[in-house]
């Protein structure tokens, strides 16, 4: 793998691109997966690198509704896996009944089985105390309906009779179709305007690889609360006026760069 020299002033992001192009190598991201990648950086140069308070109210609503739920799911793709694996695991562990569950765009059940190997590396990782979350990869049993694309294919004892799904880094249509489907859909995508932002009950506008530890830490803050306080939480969070919120910054951030000589982002 390239080095990254620790002194180049945008470390962090080179950090996480390699990690990208490594899980597409290893098979685990699709080439699709890195003009993703790609598109994500640039909305996250415009929102500033940083977890805006957008995204916080979202995570903490997020939060909220994975502690509420039944049978929640956090959806796991190429991207997911080669960015944040651990990250992954380790939130699906601290969410009482929670499962892990790969769903793929361009689904092949090499790929699918691929990720799910990378995820029970991943649990290693975890201490022995934590709680191994169920794990759906290869094989699915199920198909979600109003949908085309291989997206559809599901496990029936996962994302299937799911009643919350995370839904990170997400094409669209699927969102549509878990949300006619009845389930509460959480987004992470850093793209304000993406038809899945849109779709989603709770958007977190925010990279991937800062989002998944702030989510963990207001699931930690927040587990043991009384249920009414996480319904007060989770029905008081207003999606479309979050995201019209975030956009705002976006603007307001453009005009005031657009009056100086400021780099817009750190080490720009
Ligand atoms: O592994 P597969 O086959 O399921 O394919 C995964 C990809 C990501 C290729 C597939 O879902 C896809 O094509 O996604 P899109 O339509 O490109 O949407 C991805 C969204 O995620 C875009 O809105 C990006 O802005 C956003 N995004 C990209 N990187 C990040 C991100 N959001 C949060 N954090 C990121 N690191």
């Amino acid at each position: 793998m390239h080095r990254i020299p620790r002194d180049h002033p945008r470390y962090e992001s080179l950090l996480i691109r390699q990690r990208i192009v490594s899980g597409s190598e290893r098979g685990l991201a699709v080439r699709q997966g890195l003009l993703a990648h790609g598109r994500g950086e640039a909305f996250d140069y415009l929102l500033g690198e940083r977890t805006n308070p957008e995204a916080r109210a979202a995570l903490r609503a997020a939060a909220a509704a994975l502690l509420l739920a039944r049978r929640p799911v956090l959806s796991v793709n190429g991207n997911v896996a080669s960015l944040a694996p651990v990250e992954m695991a380790r939130l699906a562990s601290a969410i009482p009944g929670a499962a892990l569950e790969v769903n793929l765009f361009h689904r092949t059940e090499g790929r699918a089985r691929r990720i799910g190997r990378e995820l029970e590396s991943a649990r290693n990782k975890l201490g022995r105390r934590a709680r191994w979350p169920r794990l759906f990869a290869g094989g699915p049993d199920a198909r979600l309906a109003g949908l085309s694309s291989d997206r559809a294919r599901c496990h029936r004892e996962g994302m299937f009779s799911a009643d919350v799904v995370l839904v990170p880094l997400e094409d669209g249509d699927r969102a549509r179709a878990l949300k006619r489907a009845k389930k509460l859909v959480i987004a992470i995508d850093l793209n304000p305007l993406s038809r899945t932002a849109r779709a989603a009950d709770i958007t977190v506008v925010d990279n991937l690889v800062r989002a998944l530890p702030g989510l963990l830490r207001q699931v930690e803050g927040l587990r043991g609360a009384p249920r009414s306080r996480l319904l007060r939480i989770r029905d008081g969070f207003d999606n479309k006026a979050n995201l019209q919120k975030a956009l705002g910054r976006i603007l307001r951030r453009l005009a005031a760069l657009s009056r100086t000589r400021r780099p817009a982002a750190p080490g720009q």
